[in-house]
């Protein structure tokens, strides 16, 4: 088993469909090992974004993730980073997969619904940003 970060983003709560995007994910086989619903600060979005600092959507992407509560989450299954890249699909939802969670869920590339972990290192790093170790005992 491994683990990943998820985050519903501001786009999905605020439009009530966190708990769609939940069921889909817990269906999809991951288990929730840890979860909350916070509000990003700009310094805290523009940290968890930092590679891409000099892309010229990022700081629209600051503003997005900061406008409003958004709910990361650490889910675990076999090889559970590329499970859940396949299960959330392409960053555009106009390209993704037909059943994945952007293609039902997102509204456009800049509010795509939910973010997942690129790799089992960035995994790590994402799950320890949000999550302390008493967060995930028991996990
Ligand atoms: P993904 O890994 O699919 O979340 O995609 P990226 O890491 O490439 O991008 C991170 C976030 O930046 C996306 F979820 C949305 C935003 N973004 C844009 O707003 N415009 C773009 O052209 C690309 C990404």
């Amino acid at each position: 088993m491994s683990q990943t970060l998820a985050i519903i983003k501001p786009d999905a709560v605020a439009a009530g469909k966190a708990g769609r995007i939940l069921t889909h994910l817990e269906a999809a086989g991951f288990r929730v090992r840890s979860m909350k619903m916070t509000r990003l600060s700009a310094e805290q979005a523009g940290a968890f974004y930092a590679v891409h600092r000099e892309r010229p959507f990022y700081t629209p992407l600051v503003t997005f993730m900061t406008s409003g509560p958004c709910i990361p989450m650490v889910l675990e299954a076999d090889d559970a980073v590329p499970r859940l890249r396949e299960t959330i699909g392409a960053t555009d939802p106009a390209e993704a997969a037909p059943g994945t969670v952007r293609k039902l869920y997102a509204e456009s590339k800049e509010r795509n619904a939910i973010h997942a972990s690129d790799s089992d290192e960035n995994a790590a790093v994402e799950i320890s940003f949000f999550f302390s170790e008493q967060d995930l005992i028991g996990a």
